[in-house]
């Protein structure tokens, strides 16, 4: 070990995890990045849209299937038995801080577009290399596809690998595709606005998830309740 080095960084925050919960995630987007990343360019991603989108939208009738009650939205007794039957094994203090983090709406229930937000999440931390199938890819082949490039999206914008998205990083990701193109600056402020809900000036990949099922359309719901 050398000697103590000064070293003056760039006045930059550091995004620390919140919850358990969020750390998990950190750990294991950044278990992922270290396999590499398999989207070349912002565009690409949007190019992906219509077929994510027609993707998610399948996934209504398995949404539909586990709200038991069909009261529009699956309560935490309907996940648990969501989980037994695609044999996704979790601690119940972890199904419980799933549940809390993705009830954007805190009405101790999963709407349609939450319930996706919160497999995809189930998928990232429980796919682990070499793992067995799990149940959720027999049910739902596509979504697996879906969710991978979900992940790779996200680990596509987080250039520095710390698990979040800062506003520098997606301005960067998306400048890289659009050169020639002028002004794009504005619209990544945009997009990184929709994305940084709790406007603490980083995108966790669950607020990325949610403004992703908000890009593709899937959180158009019929029942629009007042905005
Ligand atoms: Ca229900
Ligand atoms: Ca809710
Ligand atoms: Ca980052």
């Amino acid at each position: 070990m050398g000697g103590v080095v000064a070293k003056i960084e760039s006045p930059r925050k550091v995004w620390v995890p919140e919850t358990k919960l969020e750390a998990k995630m950190v750990e294991a987007l950044q278990k992922r990045s270290s396999k590499g990343c398999k989207i070349k360019s912002f565009s690409s991603i949007v190019l992906k849209f219509p077929k994510i989108d027609k993707s998610l939208r399948k996934c209504k009738a398995i949404f539909e299937q586990f709200d038991e009650d069909s009261n529009g939205r699956i309560d935490q007794e309907e996940l648990k038995h969501c989980f037994e039957k695609l044999e996704v094994s979790m601690v119940e203090e972890d199904i419980r801080d799933l549940f809390s983090a993705c009830d954007i709406n805190d009405d101790k229930g999963m709407e349609f577009h939450e319930f996706i937000v919160l497999l995809c999440l189930v998928y990232l931390l429980k796919k682990e290399p070499g793992n067995p199938d799990s149940q959720l890819q027999t049910e739902m082949p596509d979504l697996e596809n879906t969710f991978e490039t979900l992940v790779n999206a996200f680990l596509f914008l987080d250039k520095n690998n710390d698990g979040f998205v800062s506003k520098n990083e997606m301005v960067s990701a998306i400048n890289e595709t659009t050169s020639g193109e002028g002004s794009s600056g504005p619209i990544a402020m945009k997009r990184f606005e929709e994305m940084d809900w709790d406007k603490n000036g980083s995108v966790n990949f669950k607020e990325f998830l949610f403004a992703f099922t908000r890009w593709v359309g899937i959180d158009e719901t019929e029942d629009e309740e007042e905005s």
